[in-house]
């Protein structure tokens, strides 16, 4: 369900993303923050975008993404395990997926600008969107 030219869309701006670009790593804490309470301090903008956990945490969560760009037409085999940690073991509101989600498009098109253009907003709305459904799978 994904045309070539989605495809060209998602990974022509994947390719330039940096996993430990701070903007991109940052954006995961602010929605995830009640759930990182062993992480340290994070207690401001500047203690989460300079906190190592967070950074470590921020790539793991990018590079996990990424495996889900490889893998767009089996997305719910590849998130299947993930879907299962985040559900029965995390018990993390899949409503958070929806909103990193958001949050992951902002700042694509903060640091793109004209360059992310509305087809490719569009297509990355897919995307996760889709990513987010995957991960909310195993949730009944
Ligand atoms: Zn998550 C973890 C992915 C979202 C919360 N995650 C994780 C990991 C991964 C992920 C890969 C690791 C695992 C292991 O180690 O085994 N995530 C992911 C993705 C996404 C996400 C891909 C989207 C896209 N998460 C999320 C959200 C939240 C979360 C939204 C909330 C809010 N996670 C989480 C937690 C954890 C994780 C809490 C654990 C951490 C630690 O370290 O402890």
């Amino acid at each position: 369900h994904w045309s070539a030219e989605e495809k060209q869309l998602i990974t022509s701006v994947w390719s330039k993303v940096n996993v430990q670009l701070p903007g991109v790593c940052s954006a995961a804490p602010w929605t995830e923050k009640p759930f990182f309470d062993n992480f340290g301090n994070l207690s401001s903008p500047t203690a989460i975008i300079g906190n190592p956990k967070v950074r470590a945490h921020g790539k793991k969560v990018l590079t996990s993404f990424g495996e889900a760009i490889k893998n767009l037409e089996n997305l719910k085999a590849t998130y299947a395990k993930l879907s299962e940690l985040h559900c029965e073991k995390l018990h993390v509101d899949p409503e958070n997926f929806r909103l990193l989600g958001d949050i992951l498009i902002i700042v694509l098109a903060a640091h793109f600008t004209k360059d992310f253009t509305p087809a490719c907003q569009a297509t990355w709305q897919k995307l996760v969107g889709v990513v987010a459904h995957a991960l909310a799978y195993k949730y009944h």
